[in-house]
């Protein structure tokens, strides 16, 4: 099995450690909060005490589905922790909690995201894994733990929400596998993606209106493309973050091979954000490089120097 030695590492950490500190990254997202939930489960069982130490709050929407405080690192000793483990996305947050660690303190890293720098004592990175939360469902298996009704609950959260509900690209055949084992453990699919659906603010549902309303496809290349300037996301009182989410759903539209969101971050930079799919046969991290961008093969992105300027005939980037 793949990360074996790692795993028998992992396994022996913990049980040399008392209290193990988790951390999942900053503006936490599903995978970020799933993980590290799943082994703030797992740990507790094995009888350890394990924080969770984030600068962001648990989001609102998860707090009926998980039972666990965020707590705010600088209110923490951190030096206190026998094991510190970072999953998802690890050099955000994490970074700046590394430091403050001794030599001694064990240092783990789980992690989906390829190009991961930092340094860790033990690192469990697998890019061609759906998530954090996949990695930790291995871990588990690979220990025959019994996956208990909030273990399930806590991984399908991560698992859903970096799959995009089971849309995207990533959700190969084991990620089914494991999705319909946690479902048979107990897992809730539908309240964990009405959860996740909660989330939306009136605030996102204008922005990515006013991001539908001006999508074209270009007919010679099938691409989906629209444009978010800096007064759309004030307008709207929206936020950058809302962005996210518009060139996977402006993919979805029928006949569009790739979309593509430009919108404006600054007054000169702008952010190209890609989209595709497997079946589509686009492989949009080609373009991001064009740009001086990078990515995953069907989600990437670049940025731009420039200005979105919209005029009578439509819109253009000066
Ligand atoms: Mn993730």
């Amino acid at each position: 099995m793949r990360f074996a030695s790692e795993f028998n590492t992992l396994n022996y950490i913990i049980k040399e450690s008392d209290k193990i500190l988790l951390v999942p990254h900053t503006r936490p997202d599903g995978d970020a909060v799933g993980s590290v939930s799943a082994l703030k489960e797992y740990l507790q069982y094995l009888g350890k005490t394990a924080d969770i130490a984030c600068f962001d709050p648990l989001p609102d929407y998860f707090k009926n589905l998980i039972p666990f405080e965020f707590k705010y690192p600088d209110r923490l000793d951190l030096k206190s922790y026998d094991a510190i483990i970072a999953s998802d996305s690890v050099e955000r947050g994490f970074d700046k909690i590394k430091p403050q660690l001794s030599e001694n303190q064990a240092t783990v890293l789980i992690d989906h995201h390829p190009d991961i720098t930092i340094h860790g004592d033990v690192k469990i990175i697998n890019s061609k894994s759906s998530s954090a939360c996949e990695i930790i469902y291995d871990y588990l298996e690979f220990n025959k733990v019994k996956i208990t009704k909030n273990l399930a609950t806590f991984l399908m959260i991560g698992l859903s929400s970096d799959t995009g509900n089971f849309q995207h690209s990533n959700t190969t055949v084991r990620v089914m596998e494991i999705a319909s084992n946690l479902i048979r453990s107990g897992a809730s699919l539908s309240k964990i993606v009405n959860a996740s659906f909660a989330d939306k603010k009136i605030s996102t549902l204008k922005l990515w209106g006013r991001a539908f309303e001006k999508a074209k496809i270009n007919p010679k290349n099938n691409m989906i493309l629209t444009v978010i300037t800096q007064e759309d996301i004030a307008q709207c009182g929206a936020s950058i973050e809302d962005i996210a989410q518009v060139s996977a759903i402006l993919n979805t539209v029928p006949g569009a091979n790739f979309s593509l969101v430009l919108s404006q971050r600054d007054g000169k930079t702008i952010k190209g954000s890609l989209r595709s799919e497997e079946y589509k046969g686009t492989n949009v991290s080609n373009i991001a490089h064009q740009f001086g961008g990078g990515g995953h093969k069907f989600a990437s992105g670049f940025e731009i120097k420039g200005k979105i300027v919209e005029t009578e005939k439509g819109w253009k980037v000066i």
